[in-house]
């Protein structure tokens, strides 16, 4: 990683101001990581800014939350981005690496340099051209990634920010238990360290009641085959809510691996696949040209149905089984 991380460090020297964006809709792992860097690019006399499409008011309340208490920062949005840029300007984006998930793609369009820092399964509407790409599915989060990079360079974060990260730390890893090495620790215990708030820390996690109960009838819906689970969601659902599902189900007595379909925004249908350690559910995805790790993978394929994805998967549960 400390190659990553020189390689880094020189290129934003070459720039005046970064702009920072996440994925739209962005969690406490997008905008951790977002407030991460722009306090180390601070500290690097870099001009940062945060990048947000819609006004305050139309985010979730945890993102509202942290736009308050972080409310000195600079942010900017679609109508003012435009201002700043300049032929020193570059484009940070963490936490996506997609040209169509981005919070706002036609940012793309701007002439504009561009880092991409991600921790999602490599997809193939990656971002082209930039002046540095770097995707490791392997590690945890992607404020992870930002904390190591700030113990490299010895610039710590505010307790605010810590706060947030730890946040983003424990949602991306399910509580750890998903991609959890002993760096994920390290770096859990770096943000305590630098005061990451418990309480505050419980409030931005807190879950609006509707979203939980309309998962719970997704999970109600469930059905199991021998030790695995399988969610068909036929409703409309946010896009992160199949990993979120697939999660879930893997709390339940017996449960060994967990596959949860639904159809995505661009027509695709989706399949997140989650296990607890024994399953290689990487390999199942592998069969619908997908892919991941051996305990948490994903695919989406094109022109087919839910029901069709839904019969093949039996079908191919029941062959290695
Ligand atoms: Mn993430």
């Amino acid at each position: 990683m400390n190659n990553l991380f020189n390689k880094m460090t020189s290129l934003l020297k070459k720039y005046d101001s970064v702009i920072l964006m996440g994925h739209q809709n962005p969690d406490l792992d997008a905008i951790g990581s977002m407030l991460g860097m722009y306090e180390i690019l601070l500290k690097l006399k870099i001009t940062p800014y945060l990048f947000l499409k819609k006004d305050n008011n139309s985010y979730d309340d945890t993102i509202k939350e942290i736009i308050k208490l972080t409310n000195k920062y600079n942010y900017t949005y679609i109508n003012k981005y435009k201002n700043i840029i300049t032929d020193k300007t570059l484009l940070i984006i963490l936490d996506v690496h997609q040209d169509n998930r981005i919070e706002y793609p036609k940012i793309l369009n701007s002439k504009i340099d561009v880092i991409v820092l991600d921790h999602h399964i490599k997809n193939s509407n990656y971002i082209r051209n930039t002046v540095l790409f770097y995707i490791d599915s392997s590690l945890s989060s992607m404020v992870e990634l930002v904390g190591h990079y700030s113990k490299y360079l010895n610039i710590p974060f505010t307790s605010i920010t810590a706060t947030v990260m730890l946040g983003g730390l424990e949602i991306d890893t399910n509580m750890y238990n998903l991609k959890t090495t002993e760096q994920t620790y390290k770096i859990a215990a770096y943000f305590t360290k630098l005061g990451a708030d418990n309480i505050l820390k419980q409030n931005l996690l807190k879950e609006n009641k509707a979203d939980y109960l309309r998962k719970a009838d997704f999970i109600k819906k469930s059905y199991t085959i021998d030790n695995i689970a399988i969610c068909v969601i036929n409703n409309k659902f946010k896009n992160s809510e199949l990993a979120e599902i697939a999660d879930e189900l893997l709390k339940f007595e017996d449960i060994e691996a967990s596959f949860v379909i639904g159809k995505l925004d661009n027509n695709y249908i989706g399949i997140s696949a989650r296990s607890i350690g024994n399953i290689d559910v990487c390999t199942i995805m592998k069969l619908f040209n997908g892919g991941g790790h051996s305990n948490t993978a994903a695919a989406q394929i094109e022109n087919t149905t839910i029901k069709e994805i839904e019969q093949q998967l039996k079908e191919r549960l029941e062959n290695i089984q």
